[in-house]
């Protein structure tokens, strides 16, 4: 069984290299060529795509995709996102403008983040209880409750967590819910 999991967030906040950390072989990286938004397939197989692999046991994968972050391919990201079993939206908080990101990736992927399968990956953050009072206003203000980590997308360990917070969310919420999402 392949379960997906995606990976948004802005360009630079890390998600090619959270990848590249935990898959199995190197991503398999698509590039940008075509700006053709006429054919959603066409565009699919020509904007900046990762795609990775994580085996968990003889009958169970998990298939990663890095999701392109620029605003310009966000026709994209519902089509990305169908069927994932969740997403880490990946921030770099050393950039002033993370908190502006957070909201427009999160009201982006509210779908995912109403089911509470988004975990927040707060990478670069110099002062990690500022931080962390931050989301945690900003969260109330859009009535949701993320989990979030403070996390460096390079150490296997903390992307493992993400996808540890991920399962987790995705198991309570159908045992909570069923299938009513
Ligand atoms: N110091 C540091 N560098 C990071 C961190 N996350 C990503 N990087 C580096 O930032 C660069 C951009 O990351 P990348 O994975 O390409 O971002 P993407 O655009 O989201 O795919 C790479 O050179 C990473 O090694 C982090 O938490 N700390
Ligand atoms: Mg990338």
């Amino acid at each position: 069984m392949a379960i997906k999991v995606i990976f948004v967030g802005p360009m630079g906040a890390g998600k090619t290299t959270a990848i590249r950390t935990i898959s199995d072989f190197d991503p398999i990286s698509t590039e940008a060529k075509n700006s053709d938004r006429a054919s959603v397939d066409k565009a699919f197989t020509t904007v900046a795509m990762d795609y990775g692999e994580l085996t968990l046991d003889s009958d169970r994968k998990l298939t990663l995709y890095g999701v392109p972050g620029q605003k310009h391919f966000d026709f994209i990201w519902p089509i990305v996102a169908n069927g994932a079993l969740g997403g880490a939206l990946l921030l770099d908080c050393s950039r002033d403008d993370w908190q502006e990101s957070l909201l427009y990736y999160v009201d982006s992927f509210r779908d995912l983040a109403d089911t509470g399968s988004l975990v927040l990956a707060l990478n670069r953050a110099a002062d990690e209880d500022g931080v962390a009072d931050s989301v945690i206003q900003l969260c109330e203000k859009i009535d949701l409750a993320l989990p979030f980590f403070f996390t460096d997308p390079r150490n296997k360990d903390d992307v493992y967590l993400l996808l540890e917070a991920l399962a987790i969310n995705a198991e309570l919420d159908s045992e909570l819910y069923g299938d009513m999402h």
